[in-house]
C-alpha cells in the first residue's frame, strides 16, 4: 500500500485547511451549537474534511455506491432504483466494495453503521453535511444510525447479498 502515505498526507493537509476555515469563519458557531452530542464538534470537522477529500478524487471507486438522505424517521434513497424509498433494501454481490453515502436531511446528529460488517461512518450534525461508510460485502446485514435511540426511531434498513 505505497499510496497510503500519500493519501494520509493529503488528508492531513485537508484537515489543516478545514481547521483554518472553521477558525476564520462562521463554522465555529455551528460546530459548537451541535455540541450537545458527545464528540459532535470533532465529528463535524472530520465530516467536512472527508467531503473535500472526495472532491479531490483521492478515494478509490467502489463497485456499488448508494446515497441516502438521513432523517430520524429513516434513511431515504436519493438516487437510482432506491430513490424515494424509506430504509431501502441495499444489495451487493459478495466480495464487492460497497460505499453508502449519507446526506443529513436535518440539523440533528446522524451516522451509518453496518452491524455485522463492523464498519461505521463519522457522525454528521448539520443539514446538508455528508459522510460515508465503505466495506467489502460479506454477509446479509443491517445498516442503522448509532446515535441515541435513532435506530429504534426508524433509522434501520437491510443489506442483502445478491
Ligand atoms: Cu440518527
Amino acid at each position: 500500500m505505497a499510496a497510503t502515505g500519500f493519501y494520509a498526507r493529503v488528508f492531513g493537509v485537508v484537515v489543516l485547511i478545514m481547521g483554518l476555515v472553521v477558525l476564520g469563519g462562521a463554522g465555529v458557531t455551528s460546530a459548537h451549537a451541535a455540541g450537545s452530542h458527545e464528540g459532535a464538534a470533532e465529528a463535524a470537522g472530520g465530516g467536512a474534511a472527508t467531503k473535500v477529500a472526495d472532491r479531490g478524487g483521492s478515494n478509490p471507486s467502489p463497485d456499488r455506491e448508494y446515497v441516502l438522505e438521513a432523517f430520524l424517521d429513516g434513511y431515504v434513497g436519493l438516487e437510482g432504483e432506491i430513490e424515494g424509498q424509506t430504509n431501502p433494501v441495499l444489495t451487493a454481490a459478495a466480495g464487492e466494495t460497497v460505499r453508502i453515502r449519507i446526506v443529513n436531511g436535518e440539523s440533528m446528529p446522524h451516522d451509518i453503521v453496518m452491524e455485522r460488517h463492523g464498519a461505521s461512518s463519522e457522525i454528521i450534525n448539520r443539514r446538508g453535511a455528508e459522510t460515508e461508510v465503505t466495506f467489502t460485502a460479506e454477509t446479509d446485514d443491517y445498516y442503522f444510525c448509532s446515535v441515541g435511540s435513532h435506530r429504534q426511531a426508524g433509522m434501520e434498513g437491510r443489506f442483502e447479498i445478491e
